[in-house]
């Protein structure tokens, strides 16, 4: 017995069954004794070991194939009607074409395989800010990562109803078992055949080759950023990669504020830090991305469309996020770190002290004199957001939080001042614009070169850049100014010239959340400078941190013949954009050019 009588959704699962042939279909209703179930088959395959139940209960360990550890953003395609709509920062492809190349890839691509169907809410089931998504997938391990991740199963069949549409996400690991003496590998996929494809008009992600993170979770980053930035530009919201976290002062005033910054930049960590400032409460609403609405009042109202934490796990630990680290006591999947011979998890920084023998991500044994990292650099935990011990109670509140301050960052050595308040919503906007990183293992690609990364969007927008900045003014433009976020832009990366940090980080950030709210209640002052308005560092509470005179003033001031020296290539950035760069934020790059020439 089918779980749904609604008919677009049994005819497409028909279509595709005919398509990719698997032998058999299961419809996933979300449960435990389903979770249970597929673990418990996973081990069995051997694509997970059972971590000790004494330590970390309810868990698992699993490394992928060495060939596909992270997003591949090259074979990552906006296939829109119009190749300008995807715009010169994605890949483009003809839909037509590429739904022909991917049909090709697709014929008979889950022989041997059981296809599940896993319908998932982003969002709590029911909220009005909530979407329905239904992903069927011939990867075991996609279906219980996508448990922990997003709300699956029945209840979302319910809320689905007969005839409501939903998004399509079809997602093969691309290792047919074409014969019944072909032995299954840990971890099926196809190294040399990754596509991560995208239909904006018509709601629909075709995924083939890779089973890691958002190549192949489609709920993340593929329908709740690529798909849903489409359908909030045309119906007048927000799809952003933010953080979202709740602030509350030691008087009780309450803030909701939503941060951008690039893929394994530390939204995790800030979205559960532990402040460092006497009486302050920092919680967690959601860690990577915020689906944003305007309420009756017109505010903008925020949800976090996951259920679950896909962190980077190298670096965390319980002094860079404690609450990170009690999230995954239990109920976690972890992929591609280390093991220890007890079968507990290891990873770079995760403690003081090394343990003298591991078994790394490459199933090799491990000691202290290795040379090799023990976990690869993009290992992640998979745990229930539920977990998190600073959860804030309203996280799954459906009508979401008011938003009062987005915050746009990322990692820069150089210039960049540890934080910065825009003047206005256009000269906010235009910060975002030109925000920029030094790149991360999140994605493939070379470490450490610096890339220009609007909003943090540029491998998460499924449009044109251009036109997804001007979505951002028009934004502006038909709201109260009075009503919107406060715009600030921060860097926790500064280095001196000898490469040592100027900011502590980690749990002293809470100083800069606490300037922010300050300026957000007209209490704290700031001066005007070329870039935007820079703390002093009277306003800035530095309470009991012992940094150097000179440092602070190299760290909170941008170095302005550095900024100088950028002006061309943030014009040339922009200039990419064409005719669809909208002239406000041309204006705002000229009057930063004049302001620093001055
Ligand atoms: O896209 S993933 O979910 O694999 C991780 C990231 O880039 O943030
Ligand atoms: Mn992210």
């Amino acid at each position: 017995m089918n779980a749904t009588t609604n008919r677009k959704l049994l005819d497409w699962v028909n279509e595709v069954v005919s398509m990719c042939r698997p032998d058999h279909v299961v419809w996933c209703d979300g449960s435990k004794t389903e979770y249970d179930r597929m673990t418990n088959a996973l081990v069995k395959s051997g694509t997970f070991i059972p971590l000790n139940e004494k330590i970390r209960p309810n868990s698992f360990y699993c490394r992928s194939d060495p060939a596909d550890v992270a997003r591949v953003e090259e074979f990552t395609f906006i296939c829109s009607e119009h190749e300008e709509d995807a715009g010169p920062t994605n890949n483009w492809a003809d839909p037509k074409g590429m739904k022909e190349k991917m049909r090709g890839l697709y014929d008979g691509c889950m022989q041997g395989r059981t296809m599940y169907v896993v319908p998932y809410s982003m969002g709590a089931v029911g909220s009005p800010i909530a979407k329905i998504g239904v992903e069927v997938t011939d990867s075991a391990y996609v279906v219980v990562n996508m448990h922990i991740m997003a709300r699956v199963g029945t209840a979302v069949l319910h809320a689905l109803g007969n005839d409501s549409d939903f998004v399509r996400g079809i997602h093969s690991v691309g290792a047919p078992l074409t014969d019944v003496k072909m032995q299954d590998v840990a971890w099926p996929c196809n190294a040399a055949n990754k596509y991560i494809t995208h239909f904006p008009e018509t709601r629909e992600i075709w995924s083939y080759g890779s089973g890691y993170g958002g190549n192949a979770l489609l709920g993340k980053k593929c329908h709740a950023l690529r798909i849903a930035s489409v359908q909030a530009r045309d119906e007048g919201w927000m799809a952003e990669h933010m953080l979202i976290l709740k602030l509350t002062s030691p008087e009780g005033t309450v803030k909701y504020v939503a941060a951008a910054f690039p893929s394994a930049c530390g939204k995790t960590n800030l979205a559960m830090l532990e402040p460092t400032v006497p009486g302050w409460k920092v919680e967690t609403i959601g860690d990577d991305i915020a689906w944003m609405k305007f309420g009756e009042d017109g505010r903008l109202y925020a949800i976090n469309p996951e259920a679950g934490f896909f962190g980077v796990a190298p670096g965390t630990s319980m002094a860079s996020n404690p609450n990170a680290m009690r999230t995954l006591h239990a109920n976690s999947i972890f992929t591609n770190c280390a093991i220890t011979p007890q079968g507990d998890i290891w990873w770079e920084d995760i403690d003081a002290t090394e343990p003298t023998e591991l078994y790394d991500w490459l199933r090799r044994r491990w000691t202290p004199n290795s040379i090799r990292k023990a976990s690869h650099p993009n290992a992640r935990f998979t745990a229930p957001a539920a977990q998190c011990p600073v959860i804030a109670p309203e996280w799954e509140d459906p009508n979401g939080v008011p938003i009062d301050a987005f915050l746009f960052g990322g990692r820069r050595a150089t210039t960049i001042p540890l934080v910065t308040e825009a003047r206005d919503w256009n000269h906010g906007t235009f910060l975002g614009a030109v925000m920029s990183s030094e790149m991360t293992a999140a994605a493939a690609g070379t470490v450490g070169t610096l890339r220009r990364d609007p909003m943090a969007m540029l491998p998460f927008c499924g449009y044109h850049m251009g036109d997804y900045l001007a979505h951002w003014i028009n934004i502006g433009a038909r709201s109260d100014a009075d009503k919107l976020p406060r715009i600030f832009y921060v860097n926790w990366f500064r280095k001196d010239d000898h490469g040592k940090w100027l900011w502590p980080g980690f749990g002293e950030n809470s100083r800069v959340l606490k300037w922010v709210v300050e300026r957000c209640e007209g209490k704290a002052d700031a001066v005007e400078t070329p870039f935007g308005l820079a703390a002093t560092k009277e306003s800035l509470d530095l309470d009991g941190l012992d940094l150097d005179d000179e440092d602070l003033d190299i760290l909170l001031q941008a170095d302005q013949a550095g900024l100088l020296a950028e002006i061309a290539d943030m014009r040339a950035y922009f200039a990419r954009f064409g005719d669809k760069m909208p002239p406000e934020l041309i204006a705002e790059l000229d009057g930063l050019e004049a302001r620093l020439q001055s």
